[in-house]
């Protein structure tokens, strides 16, 4: 059987080599630094797709004494045919020699079959020094191409384009960090014109990918769900022995127990974040976001919370929907928006701001101590009383799962999940909406869902995860 197609990713040093390299092989632990220098020797990087290698990049350290090379080169070669032959001349001889480590390094997997990816950074002007790594490439005679990777915000892409075209097949332009994932795939059917024997390995990875992404998208769906209906129907238990009954007040009880039940419902949030970034492969991540907290006694989120997720009093008010206003409607009838008019409320949000306008409800789960059995006592305290900590809690992973099925592999910055201050579930279709909102209620009545209810709940979040895509995508 065929080897999978093998890129070596060369260039002047600190140019994005490695950045291109990781994003491409989904690869997020190779070092990638503001320093020069960063890469001293060739790796091998494969991406995998369900077991199946697709293709392999090989990262490498930047060019150090091109002119030096090219000089020896010319010194040693004939004619225009002995020009591979003496490339490879140049390896062998100078294995081991200090001088040229990195020459060495990076011409080995070139010599040895890889096809070439020149990786220039397009935002500083381009100068002739790069031309010497350019003919030293040339004379390697592989397939080849050139990427402009913009570093900095500057753009002298043109006068890179006019000069690349001289010497590599195809020029195009890539940022690692940003490039949009079809841009990825656009890229790979590139390599596959490079060569006839790449073009169906490649035809093959582009689609592979694609799948794994489709696959992906649902798997976190099923995962967030998962969550969902662990963290609705969440219950903190504990067994009092009489003594304990007696010497604690039923305030500590509730205050320890509420604490206990908030640290496990953190804990299961964040289970959830590294679920869904492991599953895009993202093992390094440093994220930032708000902890899940709890204002008061009487309810889970502060005023703030409640403005960045679209059930503040005042976006209540300013939309319409006062106390006042609501009249005799119930819950339920909000939730739908069926008597009220769908288009001014706030998607499946209003559901759970229904009931917190209806002030008196508890929204915290609340404590309860069961009877009096062979000397001891249980207190349990949850479920949570309501699905606006449902919502709360898809807001937040949907957006986190946004950005990391967005995010390429070279990204090294933190990841900052800020509140989406937008209404985006209003987008979200009634049956979707109707799904959801029914399994928050499901949860927190009878805290299990069957698996043909996860399901529905699973279909239901993959939609809200599309309107979500499309609303990120389309604000610009
Ligand atoms: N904004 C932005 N920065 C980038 C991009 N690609 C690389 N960088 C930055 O440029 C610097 C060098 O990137 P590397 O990928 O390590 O470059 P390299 O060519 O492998 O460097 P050496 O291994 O030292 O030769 C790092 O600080 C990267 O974060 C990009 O597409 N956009
Ligand atoms: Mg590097």
């Amino acid at each position: 059987m065929k080897q999978p197609p093998v890129f070596a990713v060369v260039g002047h040093p600190n140019k994005g080599k490695s950045s291109v390299v990781a994003t491409l092989s989904q690869n997020d632990a190779i070092a990638i630094a503001l320093e020069p220098g960063t890469t001293r020797a060739s790796q091998r990087y494969p991406l995998t797709v369900d077991g199946k290698q697709l293709y392999t990049l090989t990262d490498t350290p930047g060019f150090q004494r091109p002119r030096r090379v090219l000089q020896w080169l010319e010194a040693h070669s004939l004619s225009a045919s002995d020009h591979p032959e003496t490339v490879r001349a140049f390896v062998v001889q100078h294995k081991g020699d200090d001088r040229y480590t990195d020459e060495c390094e990076l011409l080995t997997p070139i010599i040895e079959g890889a096809g070439i990816i020149y990786v220039v950074d397009g935002s500083v002007p381009y100068s002739a020094e790069h031309e010497a790594e350019m003919t030293i490439l040339r004379w390697t005679g592989r397939p080849s191409l050139a990427l402009i990777n913009s570093i900095g915000p500057d753009d002298y892409s043109d006068v890179w384009q006019a000069a690349l075209g001289q010497f590599f097949q195809v020029v195009r332009k890539f940022d690692a960090v940003r490039a949009p994932f079809e841009k990825h795939l656009s890229l790979l059917r590139t390599f596959g014109q490079l060569e006839p024997d790449w073009e169906q390995p490649l035809e093959e990875a582009t689609q592979r990918l694609a799948e794994q992404r489709n696959q992906r998208q649902r798997l976190a769906a099923g995962m967030i769900a998962r969550a969902l209906e662990e963290l609705m129907s969440y219950q903190e238990k504990r067994t009092l022995t009489l003594d304990q009954v007696a010497s604690t007040s039923e305030a500590t009880l509730a205050e320890t127990l509420r604490d206990r039940w908030y640290k496990r419902q953190r804990r299961r949030e964040q289970s959830l974040r590294i679920d869904i970034e492991h599953l895009y492969q993202h093992q390094r991540i440093t994220r930032q976001e708000a902890e899940l907290e709890w204002a008061n006694q009487h309810d889970l989120f502060s005023e703030d919370t409640r403005q960045h997720w679209a059930v503040s009093k005042k976006y209540l008010a300013t939309a319409g929907f006062g106390a006042g206003a609501m009249g005799g409607a119930g819950v339920d009838a909000l939730t739908f928006g069926s008597s009220l008019g769908t288009g001014a409320l706030v998607g499946g949000l209003i559901g759970a701001a229904g009931s917190y306008l209806y002030g008196d409800r508890l929204l915290l789960p609340a404590l309860s101590i069961g009877p009096l059995q062979n000397g001891l006592q249980s207190a349990t305290f949850g479920p949570v009383q309501d699905s606006q900590f449902g919502y709360v809690i898809l807001g937040r992973a949907v957006d986190h799962w946004w950005h990391i099925s967005h995010r390429n592999h070279a990204g090294r910055d933190l990841l900052a999940l800020e509140p989406a201050d937008h209404h985006w579930l209003e987008q979200l279709d009634k049956t979707s909406r109707r799904e959801i909102q029914r399994a928050l209620d499901r949860c927190r009545k009878q805290r299990t869902l069957s698996e043909s209810q996860r399901q529905n709940l699973t279909r239901a979040i993959a939609q809200a995860m599309a309107v979500y895509d499309n609303w990120r995508l389309n604000r610009g």
